[in-house]
């Protein structure tokens, strides 16, 4: 997906001054062990910026990954905001929803081939899990280098179980190394100086397994932000209403915790 780094065991992604501000704050917080390592900015011969951050691939062979997008929202208020002051229309996300569902648009937009960014948004989170469970599945790639994005519908709690027991195989011992992590992390989260001052949204648990351990991270930062003055702290864990800024992270964790806890057979 990305390009790898000038150290060995880096990658390299597109520059984005939100994310490498979480990032330096993670590095200090202790949500680190939870997070890939961030090495700086770094700029190319054409000029392009990225961060370098930790290969978290690096540790395996041939591992099998997940990426779960976590909350119920996935859109920031201020792109509400900007939306309703001075709706801006998305032909391309007009057409990706008409690649799922041709009827979802209403006629209006199909007058004007296009839809704002969080009426597209809104849409992806109530068509899959994101806005009753807190997370939802973006994609799986397997050992064998095979992978699958087609979870957009993926809407019911038995089709992301059986997602989930595919992915790990009946390897009880995998599911427990990841639950041994996600309990570890839902301590950590708890006692964060940055989980407690920040709005995670956007942001995806990255699973990792190969044929003998199993980790999990918390990746993308792009869309995290400094809780704003007015609003010094979130549950995490409350429905969101246009200005509360809570981000269901904790919802979606809780879920993932119960549905692997729930694999666990022996
Ligand atoms: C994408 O929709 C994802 O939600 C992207 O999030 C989002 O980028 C895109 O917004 C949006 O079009 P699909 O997954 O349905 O294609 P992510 O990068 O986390 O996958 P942002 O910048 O909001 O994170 P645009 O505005 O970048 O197109
Ligand atoms: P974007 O914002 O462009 O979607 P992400 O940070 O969400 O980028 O990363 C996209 C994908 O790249 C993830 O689903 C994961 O598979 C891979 N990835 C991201 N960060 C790392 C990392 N530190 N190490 C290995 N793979 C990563
Ligand atoms: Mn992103």
């Amino acid at each position: 997906n990305f390009k790898s780094g000038r150290q060995h065991g880096t990658i390299l992604k597109k520059f984005c001054a939100r994310e490498k501000e979480a990032l330096e704050i993670l590095m200090d917080d202790g949500l680190k062990p939870y997070v890939p390592k961030y090495y700086g900015q770094f700029k190319d011969d054409e000029g392009n910026e990225f961060i370098e951050l930790e290969d978290l691939l690096g540790h395996f062979s041939n591992p099998c990954v997940m990426d779960c997008k976590i909350g119920v929202r996935t859109y920031l208020e201020e792109e509400l905001m900007k939306a309703k002051e001075k709706p801006k229309l998305r032909k391309d996300m007009y057409e990706k929803m008409c690649l799922i569902d041709p009827t979802a648009p209403t006629l209006d937009e199909h007058q004007l081939r296009g839809v704002t960014k969080p009426r597209y948004m809104v849409w992806r989170e109530t068509i899959s899990t994101t806005a009753t469970l807190g997370f939802r599945i973006e994609g799986i790639r397997r050992s064998d280098g095979t992978s699958s994005k087609d979870f957009k519908t993926m809407k019911s709690e038995n089709q992301v179980k059986e997602s989930f027991s595919s992915f790990m195989n009946e390897r009880s011992d995998i599911v427990k190394q990841y639950l041994e992590r996600l309990y570890a992390l839902k301590t950590a989260l708890a006692q964060s100086q940055f989980f407690s001052t920040h709005e995670v949204i956007g942001s995806s648990l990255l699973f990792v397994h190969d044929s003998t351990k199993a980790s999990v991270w918390m990746i993308d930062f792009a869309k995290t932000c400094p809780l704003p003055e007015g609003c010094p702290s979130i549950s995490h864990d409350k429905a969101w209403d246009l200005g509360n800024h809570e981000d269901g992270y904790l919802i979606g964790l809780s879920y993932l915790i119960k549905f692997f806890e729930e694999m666990i057979t022996d």
